[in-house]
């Protein structure tokens, strides 16, 4: 069926170029050439990309305004994004056949609060081109491009043409932009280790409200329990679970909870997220041995802050659904919430939040605050409550509890 297009004018990324030089064209200090062709040479500097950001661009008509460009059908194919590396994208199609894609210029000159174009996950419409593949030598070679194929792999040259709107993404804030970290999953396993590096209770809690913003549900992984007396972490599982999250202590070098963790994988997508060093990928390993993910060397001890995994990777579960393996993270903040939103992530907060007697309550210092009376009362537990104040400051809740210890908060109840 022919679906409808329509031209709409769309907003253009800024010209990146720098504006160029006001050059003083009456100064003859060099040597008085640029008298002569002064006016001519203004105009043929002048930086296009600062005039006009705006383009026409033929879109599909769905009613809204966003619109996605327009495709030829006929000779696209539609896949998924595996991985990305650099300027080159893995997308595999339907029929299992993989491509390595440049992506069109124009998704790439589009306007939007995004990092990239296209990311690991992602639906996309590719065009493939005709005559061109790329040769395992190729792969192996070009520093940028992606790993060599497994051998049986053929991959042939295509151009990602459109990416369709992504339902459920990792993301976080880097520098202030929107850097999506994979697309198009329902389920994110936090892993944090128990050991080396230790549990950091206020990042577990950024996670799993980043979970919530993202519309993933959690999972949480507590790796490295061969390592430590599991006794001791009963507490952080019991708040956890408590709190309706899954939470597991897992091993992947013992295979603590490896078939429990298997089975929440089975038939969804996935991502696996957390620090470098946590286990991410040994874990995945222990669940499908066949996926032969490269982890870090029990000897490699200098190679902290170091990634073993670098680059999201799409990856096929045996049993039905898909998994991502990520490079592990430093740092994890929220992007784009607001202070009144900021409550919502901790939802025991939400039987006392109705109960506070300003409907505007930060549940700070506000007097006839139900959720710093719960505080009290030991309904809600301390660590969370100063994750909820790190977030709501947009700040790292260690630093709230050291400004606590100089001046501990004085509620007026
Ligand atoms: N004792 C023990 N060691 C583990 C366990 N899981 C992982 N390790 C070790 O921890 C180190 C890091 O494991 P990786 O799987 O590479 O960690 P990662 O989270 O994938 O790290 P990045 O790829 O850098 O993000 C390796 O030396 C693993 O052998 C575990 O359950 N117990
Ligand atoms: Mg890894
Ligand atoms: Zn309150």
């Amino acid at each position: 069926m022919a679906k409808n297009r329509k031209k709409i004018r769309m907003e253009m990324r800024k010209n990146r170029a720098k504006p160029p030089r006001n050059k003083a064209w009456g100064d003859t200090t060099d040597g008085g050439d640029s008298h002569a062709t002064a006016g001519g040479e203004q105009a043929r500097v002048r930086n296009r990309g600062d005039q006009s950001r705006k383009r026409t661009v033929l879109v599909e008509d769905s009613g809204d305004q966003s619109g996605l460009p327009a495709i030829n059908e006929k000779v696209c194919l539609n896949g998924r994004v595996l991985r990305v590396h650099g300027l080159w994208s893995v997308v595999e199609t339907g029929d299992g056949h993989l491509f390595r894609c440049t992506v069109r210029r124009l998704l790439k000159t589009l306007s939007t609060d995004e990092r990239t174009p296209v990311i690991c996950g992602d639906k996309v419409w590719i065009r493939p081109e005709v005559n061109k593949s790329a040769t395992d030598s190729q792969m192996a070679h070009d520093p940028k491009g992606a790993r060599p194929p497994s051998p049986g792999e053929t991959q042939a040259e295509a151009v990602i043409e459109r990416v369709e709107p992504r339902k459920g993404q990792l993301v976080r804030n880097s520098r202030n932009r929107v850097h999506s970290l994979v697309a198009n999953v329902d389920q994110v396993v936090f892993v944090v280790s128990l050991v080396e590096p230790d549990l950091k209770p206020h990042l577990v809690d950024r996670y799993l409200a980043s979970a919530i913003q993202g519309n993933l549900e959690p999972v949480l992984c507590l790796n490295k329990a061969d390592r430590v007396d599991p006794a001791d972490f009963q507490h952080v599982v019991g708040l956890y679970s408590g709190l309706g999250i899954r939470t597991l202590l897992t091993s992947a070098a013992e295979g603590i909870n490896i078939g429990l963790l298997k089975d929440l994988l089975a038939d969804r997508q996935t991502v696996f997220s957390g620090q470098s060093g946590v286990g991410k990928s040994s874990l995945l390993n222990a669940i499908q041995p066949g996926l032969g993910l490269r982890v870090r060397e029990v000897s490699d001890v200098n190679s902290k802050g170091k990634h073993t995994t670098t680059t999201a990777e799409l990856l096929k579960l045996d049993g039905g659904g898909w998994v991502v393996d990520t490079p592990g993270i430093r740092q994890f903040e929220l992007t784009g919430v607001r202070e009144e939103e900021v409550e919502k992530f901790f939802v025991e907060f939400h039987s006392f939040v109705p109960m506070c007697r300003f409907a505007s309550c930060t549940h700070t210092h506000e007097g006839g605050c139900a959720v710093l009376k719960g505080l009290e009362d030991r309904m809600i537990s301390t660590s969370r409550y100063h994750s909820y104040l790190g977030l709501l400051e947009g700040r790292d809740a260690e630093k709230v509890l050291e400004r606590e210890k100089d001046n501990p908060r004085k509620a007026r109840r």
